[in-house]
């Protein structure tokens, strides 16, 4: 009698309109380390350069760019931004990424699906390699090479065959990351550009997992931003353990530090 009386109390609680839908249980959000930054030397940067790949290897600084009729790949003087030397880009691709192994600059297309191999001493094109699916960006340990292609996804690459041996599928707090953009291979980690956004993602490259999150946003005073496209381009200096960052069509590249988790703050 008393589990009737109840059933129907209940009944009537949940037609009643005063009730209410039930309070949700409260939750933490899971907690995501943000890190910001400090400007540590602010550099020339060619205003006309869409990045899309960075990278120092051996102290000399390298670049490649994208759009059609503006895809360049470049050894540039980091100091002065000045362009040392130069491939240009058939103006019928839309060039991406860059990697540098042994004396090979292997470089990536848009929507092409292949990419081109220079040779790192005089940029000549010495051939081209194919791939599925869209070029975004690349990087490289001193075993293999990761690319990203618009996805959540970062491929693993032999870095002799160009070959596909795996993927790595990006997570934070559990979702799927897309967009991953320009890539850099930081102490053990990836980072990784997040397309659109002044936010670059530390992945664990074992698991996937992003372990933090480095807000970069105001670099460029709000005149200098209207005139740019979005943050991208991170290049390591591993000899001297500086971090460079751009942006396309940026006017400015800057040597950064990464400074201690902000507390609060939301990635
Ligand atoms: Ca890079």
């Amino acid at each position: 009698m008393r589990i009737l009386l109840l059933s129907a109390l209940l009944a009537a609680s949940a037609c009643s309109p005063a009730t209410g839908p039930a309070p949700m249980p409260v939750v933490a959000a899971p907690t995501m380390p943000a890190f910001s930054y400090e400007v540590v030397a602010t550099y020339p940067h060619d205003p006309k350069a869409f990045t899309q790949g960075l990278l120092i290897q051996d102290g000399q600084l390298w670049e490649s760019t994208g759009q059609e009729g503006t895809s360049w790949v470049r050894k540039v003087d980091l100091k002065t931004g000045a362009v040392q030397q130069e491939h240009v880009i058939d103006p019928q691709y839309f060039g991406e990424g860059m990697v540098v192994w042994d004396d090979r600059v292997i470089t990536l297309t848009w929507r092409h699906q292949k990419g081109f191999i220079l040779d790192k001493e005089t940029l000549a094109k010495e051939g081209e390699w194919t791939y599925q699916g869209e070029g975004w960006g690349l990087t490289r340990d001193d075993m293999q090479i990761y690319m990203s292609d618009g996805t959540h996804q970062i491929r693993k690459l032999d870095p002799t065959t160009l070959q596909e041996t795996g993927r790595i599928d990006v997570t934070m707090n559990g979702q799927p990351v897309a967009k991953l953009n320009e890539l850099e291979f930081v102490k053990g980690e990836i980072w990784a550009n997040v397309f659109e956004t002044d936010r670059i993602v530390r992945i664990n490259p074992a698991t996937g997992k992003v372990t933090g999150v480095l807000l970069l946003r105001n670099l460029l005073t709000p005149a200098e931003r209207q005139k740019t496209d979005v943050l991208n381009g991170i290049a390591w200096d591993k000899a001297n353990d500086r971090l460079y960052v751009t942006g396309k069509l940026w006017p400015k590249l800057f040597e950064i530090k990464v400074t201690d988790p902000m507390v609060g703050a939301t990635p």
